[in-house]
């Protein structure tokens, strides 16, 4: 039994709601909805493990999410996303916003002491109560991640923070696709030796709402801008042209223009694009726990005995794919 809700992971409380929910974890929710750091914590805990025990938590939290403007930061490595981010979250708080950060690159937090020496350390904004911070380990890469990104997103959100920023390489394989997550992405690109963008190598054309060409205090920044603006006219206007900002984590020059542009864009999305997008990201997601589900519920029939049986058919001379098509048939209707 899990000491935190009360749930087994054998057993889930699948598909009957909040109403059975214990009172270990309602008393929980209601904690973090109080703003409780702690039960914070604890929460993000729960739900990075993705297991039935959190989807009972969740279930409470949901109806008190929606409130956040979801914010990606995504980038090849080492472009300064967490310094960015970290230069936002000086500039939102002063904007009198509180901040919930997910680092789904696991060094990012942890680094956060290498964060531009002294001038923006993460310790600093990990004091400050309105600032949280939690890294989220890619060990259950997959499935796994995006439902525990999306998770910790929905607890920022329910526990009032008004700005939840996610910060991920990206898309790839077993990369979490922060379209799954964030309804203003922006993409950070650095300048590099050559004319290439690594962003729009890496696919994240596609998903950008703003770029930011960061470390312009180091040099050749305005040459990348050119490359992105011919790039994105090639493409001709858009209903939104992605804005693009040239910034320094070093030395703060953009930070303002980038945290405007990411205002700008929440009001551009407005209520019906907003709804869009999150009609969009909800199909994604119901999609994938319906396969995870299916196809846990189906293993879970389907047993070693049929496994075994159906292997000494394939060593018979019966092919693999009559033998998987009867198996479905006998248990999947
Ligand atoms: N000169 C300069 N250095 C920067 C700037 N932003 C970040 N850096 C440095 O670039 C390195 C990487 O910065 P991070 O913020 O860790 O980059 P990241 O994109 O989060 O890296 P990963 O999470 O590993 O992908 C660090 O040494 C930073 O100090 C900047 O604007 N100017
Ligand atoms: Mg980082």
């Amino acid at each position: 039994v899990d000491s935190a809700s009360g749930t087994t992971a054998e057993a889930p409380d699948e598909g009957r709601g909040a109403a059975h929910v214990d009172t270990r974890t309602r008393d929980l929710a209601a904690r973090v909805r109080a703003g409780d750091r702690r039960a914070l914590a604890r929460a993000l805990s729960i739900v990075e493990r993705a297991d039935a025990s959190s989807q009972a938590l969740i279930s409470l939290l949901f109806p008190h999410t929606g409130r956040a403007h979801l914010i990606g930061v995504t980038g090849v490595g080492g472009v300064g996303k967490s310094s960015l981010i970290a230069r936002l979250v000086v500039e939102w708080r002063r904007r009198g916003k509180r901040v919930g950060i997910v680092a789904v690159d696991p060094t990012s937090a942890a680094t956060g002491g290498a964060l531009l020496g002294d001038r923006v350390r993460m310790e600093e904004l990990f004091a400050d109560p309105g600032v949280f911070v939690r890294s989220m380990a890619t060990r259950g890469a997959g499935g796994g991640l995006a439902r525990a990104t999306i998770d910790a997103t929905r607890v920022f959100d329910a526990a009032g923070y008004d700005v939840v920023v996610v910060e991920t390489i990206g898309v790839g394989q077993d990369q979490l696709d922060v379209g799954q997550v964030a309804e203003t992405i922006v993409v950070v690109e650095a300048p590099n030796l050559g004319d290439d963008v690594q962003a729009l190598k890496a696919g994240l054309r596609e998903i950008a709402d703003l770029y930011a060409v960061n470390k312009a205090d180091a040099g050749s920044a305005d040459r990348t801008v050119a490359t992105l603006r011919a790039m994105l006219a090639l493409e001709g206007e858009r209903d939104w042209n992605p804005p693009i900002v040239k910034t320094s984590a070093a030395t703060g020059e953009g930070i303002t223009e980038l945290a405007d542009a990411a205002e700008t864009h929440l009001a551009w999305l407005g209520r019906e694009r907003r709804a869009a997008r999150r009609r969009e990201r909800a199909r994604a997601e119901l999609r994938r726990l319906l396969e995870e589900r299916l196809l846990r519920d189906l293993l879970a029939r389907v047993g070693d005995p049929d496994l075994t049986t159906a292997a000494t058919a394939v060593l018979a001379g019966t092919d693999p794919y009559r033998c998987v098509s009867d198996l479905l048939r006998r248990y999947h209707g």
